[in-house]
């Protein structure tokens, strides 16, 4: 028997939501103040996942202002297939608010946006037998809506909203057997968050609660696997059921931080009495029937393709003119829009971290700019590996505190810039004395943070710090650690970028 591991999308991609086309799976997960937009993979079998493009590829879709603050942005998506059509539904949160897409094919082009005048998040879309398409929001609520205007036909009702969580959100509608479920979290996207059931005969409701509730938590419980929340519910192919939902994986002294943000796992569903019962969510599980694994994705980007992958995010806008993989064939070349990492509207190309233990490299051709790679929170917690000048510095920038922690000569020309990034050398709680913090080394890494991240220049070690203060439980928010390649003066060049595990 197969057996997959969770996450099965690690590293920040929250709030997943997936559909089925015969035995085609679709998934889509939030992106807040990124673009390009709410990416979307597929799988033939929902542990092996590809990302064929992104749901919101250009700004007559995204439109982000240039000051959305970090997590701010596209909030939860839904994604559902209906009458031979995609419709991607979410919300750009202070921005217009929720909008439909919709598309032929999954790798898109999507159309333009059609908006939706309803309140909360979290929008979900269900159609009924007649063909009404009823969407409903965190709170949670429900209307009769004409996805091709957006026009509000009835509606919203409140419907049921848990069982006295806080924020009730993440709603679905299914109709299963005659029923229409609506399945909800509750309790907020941190440690207390819970998946909980109701069920009715019409979407308008009444709404009856399910026996047990909530469904699913992992609060108050020492799994590795915490948070588990915000669910989407799928049939496969073979008839058996299966629950996407977003968890986190905690590290380090308590608190514990997250570093990853908030990623995607899958669990099995079973059906008894007219209610889906879920387990709690294991890093191991047997799989689905279907297998399908995927090749290795190559570790090095090499700047080679005429576009670039669609894994690679920037923070608000990526501007024609701030980057080129035409100019200097075979690199990727940034143009400086901004002076600072600390303020947006900064040149930045970058990808999540996926796993806790990994090995980021770049090559590097400053010229005469100033350029580097980051390890990204948001703007006010980012490690920073730069050159210029002929010097390569390491700057943390954590909170309202700006310091340059180590910096060395470098010679003229390109040069290659690494970073190490380690759950290995630091201790487990258990072996931590409470009152003590044991430092290694000139810049003091904390053995009690979730992980160190070791910064080098052509193989010499400039620096390594503790990577806590790149955690949400510092930085806030709702993404993860972005680790990119950015210039905030001139012009520089990157051969090539590896990520490797
Ligand atoms: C999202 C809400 C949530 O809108 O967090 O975990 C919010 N769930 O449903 C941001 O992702």
């Amino acid at each position: 028997m197969n057996v997959y591991d969770n996450p099965v999308l690690p590293g920040f991609h929250p709030d997943p939501s997936v559909c089925r086309v015969g035995e085609d799976y679709y998934l889509v997960c939030s992106s807040f103040e990124y673009v390009p937009g709410v990416p979307i993979f597929h799988s033939r079998d929902l542990v092996h996942w590809r990302q064929i493009g992104n749901v919101l590829d250009r700004p007559s879709q995204l439109d982000l202002p240039a000051d959305v603050p970090a997590s701010g942005g596209v909030f939860a998506p839904t994604i559902r297939h209906h009458d031979g059509r995609f419709y991607m539904i979410t919300t750009n949160v202070g921005a217009g608010g929720h909008f439909v897409v919709t598309a032929e094919r999954p790798e898109g082009p999507w159309s333009d946006p059609v908006w939706i005048d309803l309140p909360g998040v979290d929008p979900d879309l269900a159609w009924d037998e007649d063909g009404s398409c009823w969407c409903t929001t965190s709170g949670n609520q429900v209307a009769r809506i004409d996805p091709a205007t957006g026009k509000v036909l009835e509606g919203p009702y409140p419907i049921w909203s848990g069982t006295g969580g806080k924020y009730p959100e993440a709603p679905h509608l299914y109709q299963v057997d005659g029923w229409w479920y609506l399945l909800m979290s509750e309790g907020g996207t941190e440690r207390g968050h819970a998946v909980s059931i109701a069920r009715g005969r019409s979407p308008r409701g009444p709404f009856e609660p399910g026996p047990v509730n909530p469904i699913l938590t992992h609060r108050g419980t020492n799994r590795p696997i915490q948070s588990t929340g915000h669910a989407d519910l799928v049939q496969a192919a073979d008839g058996t059921w299966w629950m996407v939902l977003l968890g986190a994986r905690p590290r380090g002294y308590s608190p514990e931080y997250q570093v990853l943000g908030r990623e995607t796992f899958l669990t099995p569903v079973r059906w008894e009495d007219g209610w889906p019962v879920v387990g709690p969510v294991e890093e191991r599980h047997p799989a689905p029937a279907a297998w399908h694994p995927l090749p290795e994705e190559p570790y090095r980007d090499d700047f080679d393709a005429g576009a670039l992958a669609p894994y690679w995010i920037s923070p608000r806008s990526r501007p024609d003119g701030s980057w080129s993989l035409g100019e200097r064939p075979g690199w990727l070349t940034l143009h400086a829009t901004g002076p600072t990492l600390d303020r947006p509207g900064h040149t930045f190309v970058g990808r999540r971290q996926q796993h806790h233990d990994c090995r980021i490299s770049a090559r590097l051709d400053p010229g005469s700019g100033t350029a580097g790679l980051s390890v990204r929170m948001d703007e006010a917690h980012h490690y920073d590996l730069e050159v210029s000048e002929g010097r390569a510095r390491v700057i943390a920038r954590i909170g309202p505190l700006r310091q340059c922690v180590a910096e060395r000569p470098v010679p003229p020309g390109p040069l290659t810039l690494a970073l190490d990034i380690r759950t290995r050398d630091v201790l487990p709680p258990s072996v931590i004395e409470p009152t003590t913090e044991s430092t290694t080394g000139p810049t003091g890494v904390g053995a009690r943070g979730p992980d160190t991240i070791g910064f080098s220049a052509d193989g010499a070690l400039l620096a390594s710090l503790d990577g806590r203060y790149l955690s949400t439980e510092v930085a806030t928010g709702f993404t993860g650690r972005v680790i990119g390649m950015y210039v905030t003066e001139g012009s520089a060049d990157f051969d090539w970028f590896d990520y490797r595990f």
